[in-house]
């Protein structure tokens, strides 16, 4: 069973243009200081943070209890102009997880509504005894040498872009998620997803848009831990130890 948080920033979009629109490069500055704050915090409870869309994001939450939530929760709120509410899930697969997290948060209000405020809406939380996360560790294959020290640099980023579009579609298909977490890299919360799977995909995709991939893939209690080890499995490919696309090592 994987747990998912959803965290979203109370009422955002009003307070964005209250009084009036608020320079963006200040909104930068609190989404991405926010961004590193939580992680700071769920990672140190052995969660992962997405940064996702910034106003929203999604944390695979496996270990971190109500309590850890809550306090977060009041951190943030004592230190910065907006406050949080989170809503947290758990299920078999990280899609369905995430699903049940939003649902048990949109249940209090929206996004935008003025009453709703530092909401925890639990639906499930893993138990220690049944915790599993799988996270792979999605890369594009020699991306310095093809493209980032030939083509422009947007150009470079627009292909990355298209990757993630074309893996988050082919992934949502199997209940798994897919997150860029910078450079030519994407974690994909994959619990349900057998290697037999990923490698699929990876093969689809190289047919369908010429990119090569590979996939380093985790399994642990804690997204901490499968995120480790997903990093591990990827070193593996790079060294040569492996002739395969996907690997996959376990705690
Ligand atoms: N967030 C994150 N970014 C990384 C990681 N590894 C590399 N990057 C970023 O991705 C860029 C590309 O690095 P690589 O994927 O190692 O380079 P490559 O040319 O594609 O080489 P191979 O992947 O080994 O084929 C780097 O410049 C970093 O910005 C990682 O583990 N996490
Ligand atoms: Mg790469």
């Amino acid at each position: 069973m994987i747990q998912m948080t959803l965290i979203q920033i109370d009422n955002y979009g009003p307070w964005t243009v209250t009084p009036c629109p608020r320079a963006e490069a200040d909104l930068q500055i609190l989404q991405s200081e926010l961004y590193a704050d939580l992680q700071r915090q769920f990672a140190a409870k052995g969660g992962l943070v997405f940064f996702t869309r910034f106003d929203n994001m999604l944390a695979v939450t496996n270990g971190v209890g109500a309590e850890d939530h809550l306090r977060i929760q009041k951190s943030i709120g004592n230190r910065y102009p907006i406050t949080v509410s989170m809503g947290v899930g758990a299920a078999e697969t990280p899609y369905e997880a995430q699903r049940k997290a939003s649902a048990a948060l949109q249940k209090y209000g929206g996004a935008q509504n003025e009453e709703r405020k530092e909401i925890l809406a639990i639906e499930g939380m893993v138990n220690p005894d049944e915790s599993f996360v799988q996270i792979a560790h999605i890369d594009i294959n020699g991306i310095t040498d093809s493209l980032t020290d030939i083509i422009p640099a947007y150009d470079t980023s627009f292909i990355v872009n298209r990757v993630q579009h074309f893996l988050m579609k082919k992934l949502i298909e199997k209940g798994s998620l897919l997150f860029f977490i910078g450079g030519d890299n994407f974690m994909s919360p994959c619990n349900g997803l057998d290697p037999e799977g990923i490698l699929k995909i990876i093969e689809e995709i190289e047919e369908e848009i010429n990119i090569a991939l590979k996939a380093g893939v985790g399994k642990a209690p804690s997204a901490e831990k499968a995120a480790n080890l997903a990093d591990l499995a990827l070193e593996e490919i790079r060294g040569g130890f492996t002739y395969k696309l996907v690997h996959v090592m376990k705690e």
